[in-house]
């Protein structure tokens, strides 16, 4: 019953073309149903031999709940054919209306789930750094309400993670600060610890949502632990930096 509206989104990837929120259609698509609808997704994904490479959490900060009117937490997966090196240009016209935002990435080296703790997170870790997401609503205009997006794989598009390790300065993640310039000039600045006062606790409950349902953050996988700052809209030619302590990450749009 759900599956037309996995195959409506996927179709939109295809195709590069933005649709009407499922919710205008059904509007009695619950929660569960939108992560059903997440999860055949990913299914399809993996059957196309892409692979699961980690996992995202979104509307984490309150510059990103009014960057799209939505005031829940969500979560949604990453592929391997998302992520983009530092330093290879991102092309455009692999999107419909790509954004980006800048994010805590976190990597585990060993599994979490279930029950998992701040202490537990922090035992695990084995880098936590600097990242940038590339978001591509599959709605017209970045408009949704929560399961609309819940279904989009919440805009998952494209990630890029930076090579500074800050573990070794965690008291510190909370008084960082980032900026982002699009062709020079500042569009953004924030600081990490505007993900829930401290992005750590992202990876928390993003660790205790997979355990509900059986799963886990498995070590090595890449974790964005969400938003910082609302997301900036980019076009080809532009060039995008995002300014952290100790590393710049930026990319050339083509
Ligand atoms: C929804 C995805 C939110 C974040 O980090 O908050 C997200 C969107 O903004 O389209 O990735
Ligand atoms: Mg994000």
């Amino acid at each position: 019953m759900l599956s037309q509206w996995v195959q409506s989104l996927q179709q939109a990837v295809r195709d590069r073309k933005a649709r009407s929120p499922l919710t205008t259609e059904v509007p009695t698509l619950t929660i569960e149903q939108a992560y059903e609808i997440q999860s055949a997704g990913m299914e399809i994904a993996l059957g196309a031999k892409d692979s699961l490479c980690g996992y995202k959490m979104g509307l984490t900060s309150r510059a990103k709940q009014r960057d799209v009117n939505v005031y829940e937490p969500i979560r949604g997966y990453l592929l391997s054919s998302m992520e983009i090196q530092k330093g290879d240009a991102v092309v455009r016209d692999r999107w419909i209306h790509p954004r980006v935002e800048p994010e805590l990435a976190v990597v585990l080296k060993s599994p979490l789930g279930e029950g998992a703790t701040l202490r537990d997170v922090i035992r695990s870790l084995e880098f936590a750094g600097p990242a940038l997401e590339i978001l591509d609503s599959r709605y017209e205009n970045f408009s949704f309400s929560l399961p609309d997006v819940i279904a989009d794989n919440t805009s998952a598009a494209g990630f890029i993670v930076g090579r500074t390790n800050w573990i070794d300065r965690l008291n510190e993640i909370g008084r960082f600060g980032v900026s982002i310039r699009k062709n020079g000039a500042v569009e953004r600045t924030g600081a990490p610890a505007a993900v829930l006062g401290d992005p750590l606790l992202s990876v928390v409950g993003l660790a205790r949502a997979l355990g509900r349902e059986g799963k886990r953050i498995e070590a090595g996988m890449v974790v964005l632990t969400g938003g910082i700052t609302a997301s900036i809209a980019f076009e080809k030619g532009d060039l995008i930096e995002s300014l952290w302590p100790g590393e710049d990450l930026s990319f050339r749009v083509v």
